[in-house]
């Protein structure tokens, strides 16, 4: 019976992943602050905060391989962003250290590169940080942390610069960053099954006609995704015009409105 823990269990991301990984033959494991709903007869608890290593101590025993999803999700102030990215995935990776599991996966985000403008190439998954918010610089730090841990532990670490992860696309910026709940599932479970990949960046957006982000790093380890946000564009475009990828300030970076947002402040 293989074991995987899943932080921030009770996350959107998480919420969709959860009934997709049930295999027969895993356990999924998962930790959060707060109780998770509807939790199944193959899935456990643990309650409490990565930021503790002695429940990291716990929460990794017995375990396989770490889906790290948890840690603040939006911008926030930096103390916040800090100790619950920054701190926590340090945490994770050395629970993960210290119990011999050597895979990870973390989840970055698009906002680690955000103020990377679109252009016609596509971004590759290693494209160099340039973080749109003290949450896109945590999460710069979250590759950084996973790229230490593989270099000096030999772990593999694969990073995932996340798109926009909702059931729909709801936005035209979200007709090229969309990832959709099965995509991510399938995401995740390339990461779990590649043999040996060391240190990865892999995009995590699904097959969308008008992406931006490269699908090659993903591919490489065997993630193909098969949904495409195309299929709602024409609701999209009838709803909010348009897009005008190079001159429009929310379209033309990776990152959108979050460029323009205030650091440090929650919205
Ligand atoms: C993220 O990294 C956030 O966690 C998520 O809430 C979305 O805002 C997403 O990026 C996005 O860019 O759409």
């Amino acid at each position: 019976m293989e074991r995987i823990l899943l932080t921030g269990a009770t996350g959107s991301v998480a919420t969709f992943l959860r009934p997709r990984l049930a295999r027969p033959d895993r356990v999924v494991r998962l930790l959060d602050l707060r109780p998770p709903e509807n939790v199944t007869a193959a899935e456990e608890v643990v309650l409490g905060s990565i930021t503790d290593p002695q429940l990291m101590s716990e929460a990794t025993r017995d375990v396989a391989a770490i889906v790290h999803l948890g840690g603040r999700s939006r911008e926030s102030d930096a103390r916040d962003v800090i100790e619950a990215n920054i701190y926590g995935t340090y945490q994770v990776l050395e629970a993960a250290r210290v119990a011999g599991i050597s895979r990870v996966v973390l989840a970055s985000s698009n906002h680690a590169v955000g103020y990377q403008p679109r252009s016609g190439d596509l971004l590759a998954g290693e494209s160099p940080v340039r973080p749109d918010s003290l949450y896109g610089w945590s999460k710069a730090a979250v590759e950084a942390c996973g790229r230490l841990y593989a270099d000096q532990y030999a772990m593999d670490v694969l990073c995932l610069r996340i798109g926009s992860c909702f059931a729909e696309p709801f936005d035209l910026r979200s007709l090229a960053m969309w990832l959709s709940p099965d995509d991510c599932a399938r995401l995740i479970e390339a990461c779990l099954a590649v043999p040996r990949p060391g240190f990865r960046i892999i995009w995590g957006i699904s097959r969308n006609t008008r992406r931006w982000c490269s699908l090659a790093e993903g591919e490489a380890i065997g993630f193909h995704p098969k949904d495409d946000a195309e299929a709602y564009a024409p609701a999209l475009i009838a709803r909010f015009g348009e897009p005008d990828w190079t001159a429009d300030p929310v379209l033309n970076r990776i990152g959108g409105v979050w460029c323009a947002a205030p650091l440090g402040v929650p919205f």
